[in-house]
C-alpha cells in the first residue's frame, strides 16, 4: 500500500466529475488500498479518489472512533436511493481544504446504493455523522467541495488563505 498525495484547493482537478467504475478489478482495489492508507495517514474519516486525483466514482471511510477498532468502508459507484427531509448541521472539514472548518447542513439521513470492495451490490441506511460523511464524499464525485455551500466572500476568504499557504510552501519546500 501507498500514500498518495491529496490534492488541495485551489486544483480544478478536484472540480472534474468522477466516472462511473466498470468493474471493481484489481487497479480498483488498489487504489481503495491505498486510498485507505491515505486517509488513515491523514487523520480524516473519508477520502474520494479524485482527492488522489483519480476521477473514479470511488469513495473510502471510516467513522470508528476507536484506533484498534478499524471499520474500513468501501463505496464504489454510491448512488442515493432517498434522503432525509430533515437536516442536521455538523462541523465539515476537508483534507482538501486544509484547516479551514463550517457548519454545513444535509439531509439527516440517506439510503445508498453502491457497490463494495468485492463488487457486490449493498444498500446502507445512514444517519448521523455517516450520513453527512457519505454525502460530503458524494459531493467530490460530482466536483463539489463544502466550501461551495458557503457565502461568497466567506469562500473566496477561504480560497484567498488556501493560495497564499500554497505559495509559502512552495518557497519552503
Ligand atoms: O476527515 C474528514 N472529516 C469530516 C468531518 C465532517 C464532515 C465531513 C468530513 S470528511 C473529511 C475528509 C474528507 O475531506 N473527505 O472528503
Ligand atoms: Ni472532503
Amino acid at each position: 500500500m501507498t500514500i498518495r498525495t491529496i490534492l488541495t484547493e485551489p486544483n480544478k482537478i478536484l472540480r472534474q466529475k468522477s466516472k462511473t467504475v466498470d468493474l471493481v478489478g484489481s487497479e480498483e482495489k488498489k487504489l481503495m488500498d491505498d486510498m485507505l492508507e491515505t486517509m488513515y495517514n491523514a487523520k480524516g474519516i473519508g477520502l474520494a479518489a479524485i482527492q488522489v486525483g483519480v476521477p473514479k466514482r470511488i469513495i473510502v471511510m471510516d467513522i470508528s472512533k476507536e484506533e484498534n477498532k478499524k471499520k474500513p468502508l468501501y463505496f464504489v459507484n454510491p448512488i442515493i436511493k432517498n434522503k432525509n427531509n430533515e437536516f442536521s448541521t455538523y462541523e465539515e472539514g476537508c483534507l482538501s481544504v486544509p484547516d479551514q472548518f463550517a457548519e454545513i447542513d444535509r439531509p439527516s439521513s440517506c439510503v445508498i446504493e453502491y457497490l463494495d470492495y468485492y463488487g457486490q451490490k449493498k444498500i446502507l441506511n445512514a444517519e448521523g455523522l455517516l450520513a453527512t460523511c457519505i454525502q460530503h464524499e458524494m459531493d467530490h464525485l460530482e466536483g463539489i467541495l463544502f466550501i461551495d455551500y458557503l457565502s461568497k466572500l466567506k469562500k473566496s476568504m477561504i480560497i484567498k488563505k488556501l493560495s497564499k499557504q500554497k505559495k509559502i510552501d512552495r518557497i519552503v519546500v
